[in-house]
């Protein structure tokens, strides 16, 4: 007995290519449809094999056996008398063939599962980068957050930081966004001596903020460090204590002052002083919700016009953002005002300096860290700020 498996494309195939070679006689015992496996599934189509027997090979076939089949040796037609042993070694060939398909099935398919998990590992790299990507650029966020940036400015920031899928490292994000906020902050501009003198330094903003002490500070640096001529005129008629708070710091510090009330006053003042290289101007703290106060300044800016002019507006740190828009918005038609910022000290959140520089694009230019006359103040400093809306001076 002679046991064969042939395979085709179709049942017709493969049975044609059993009878061809075993004879009509050949009997088909087994039909099976093979579906490819794990990867060659993607290469190769399933074929249909099918087993074939034979009982008596007559001459003919056995020549056509040999040629065509080199699996089914002179051996097995040598022992065809004895039935056990040829269907033992047709049985033998079956199984050797079976393991060696099976082994390369499972090759095939240990290298589809391989490829199947590092894709799927790629995917889960993939998903972890952007998962611990998210998760930084979140602490960052809120980390500004916290600091009273507004959540609107904290996304914008953070949104013109590359997040194109790389991995991110902290250190790398952090050093991003450190940068985009000192951007931001912007160039300090500050008093500038010129030779078209006087040059007239307002301060003007709301009641209570500081422009008075920060007068009596800056005063100081620019008489006694730089040695300055400077004058003071102070605006500021409502309050006696006013007046008699900026007559003891120019006291101190040999500086004439001016006290002016009206816009006569003022423009004999500012004659009175023409030589000098600065006239630092005070005035009464304005509320942003008076109309009538809001217009004074504006008059008393107007005289100013046509002089070489600086104007600072002096607002708190410790003011709530919805605030400092309302009074920035008071001051919106005058135009090149530098934002000075005072009262640092009193609060561990300078989220405000950025977002009012950022809502109304004026330059910053002075922040004020306490009470004391003449040392707390100084430039701002941007990358102090930034780093502090990163949690880095805690
Ligand atoms: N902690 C702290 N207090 C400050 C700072 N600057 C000013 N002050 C205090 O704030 C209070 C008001 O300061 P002034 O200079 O009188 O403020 P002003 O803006 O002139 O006030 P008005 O003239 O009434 O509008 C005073 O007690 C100052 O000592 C600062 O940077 N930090
Ligand atoms: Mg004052």
């Amino acid at each position: 007995m002679i046991i064969k498996r042939y395979q085709g494309a179709s049942e017709k195939e493969a049975i044609m290519k059993a009878k061809e070679e075993l004879g009509p006689e050949a009997v088909i015992m087994n039909i099976k449809i093979v579906k490819q496996k794990g990867i060659r599934r993607l290469f190769k189509k399933g074929y249909v094999e099918v087993t074939a027997a034979i009982d008596e090979p007559t001459n003919t076939q056995r020549e056509r056996s040999k040629t065509k089949n080199s699996e089914v040796k002179d051996s097995d037609f040598v022992r065809e008398s004895n039935p056990n042993i040829i269907t033992e070694t047709a049985t033998t060939v079956e199984e050797r063939a079976e393991t060696r398909t099976s082994a390369i099935e499972e090759r095939l398919d240990n290298l589809a599962q391989l490829l199947e998990r590092q894709m799927k590992d790629a995917d889960e790299e993939q998903e972890e980068t952007l998962d611990q990507n998210s998760r930084m650029v979140k602490l960052v966020f809120d980390q500004l957050v916290n600091n009273e940036v507004t959540e609107e400015n904290a996304r914008e920031i953070i949104s013109e930081i590359d997040n194109s899928g790389a991995k991110l490292q902290l250190d790398d994000l952090l050093a991003s966004v450190y940068q985009k906020i000192v951007l931001k902050l912007g160039q300090m501009k500050t008093i500038e001596l010129s030779e078209d003198k006087p040059k007239l330094v307002f301060f003007i903003g709301p009641t209570g903020v500081g422009k008075t002490t920060t007068i009596a500070k800056l005063a100081s640096k620019f008489k006694l460090e730089k040695k300055c001529k400077l004058a003071i005129i102070t605006a500021d008629t409502y309050r006696i204590a006013a007046v008699e708070q900026i007559r003891t710091y120019a006291n101190i510090l040999s500086v004439p002052i001016d006290v002016v009330y009206n816009t006569e006053d003022m423009e004999k003042a500012i004659d009175k002083y023409k030589e000098y290289d600065l006239i630092f101007i005070d005035t009464a703290g304005r509320s942003h919700k008076n109309e009538e106060q809001r217009e004074d300044v504006k008059r008393l800016l107007e005289i100013a016009r046509d002089y070489n002019q600086e104007i600072y507006l002096v607002i708190s740190a410790t003011t709530k953002y919805r605030d400092l828009v309302k009074i920035t918005q008071t001051y919106s038609d005058i135009s090149n005002y530098r934002l000075l910022f005072t009262k640092t000290d009193e609060t561990g959140a300078l989220g405000n300096i950025l977002n009012i520089r950022m809502l109304t694009k004026e330059p910053l230019s002075y922040t004020t860290f306490g009470q004391n006359v003449p040392d707390d103040i100084g430039v701002t400093d941007a990358q102090f700020i930034a780093k502090q809306l990163l949690g880095g001076n805690e």
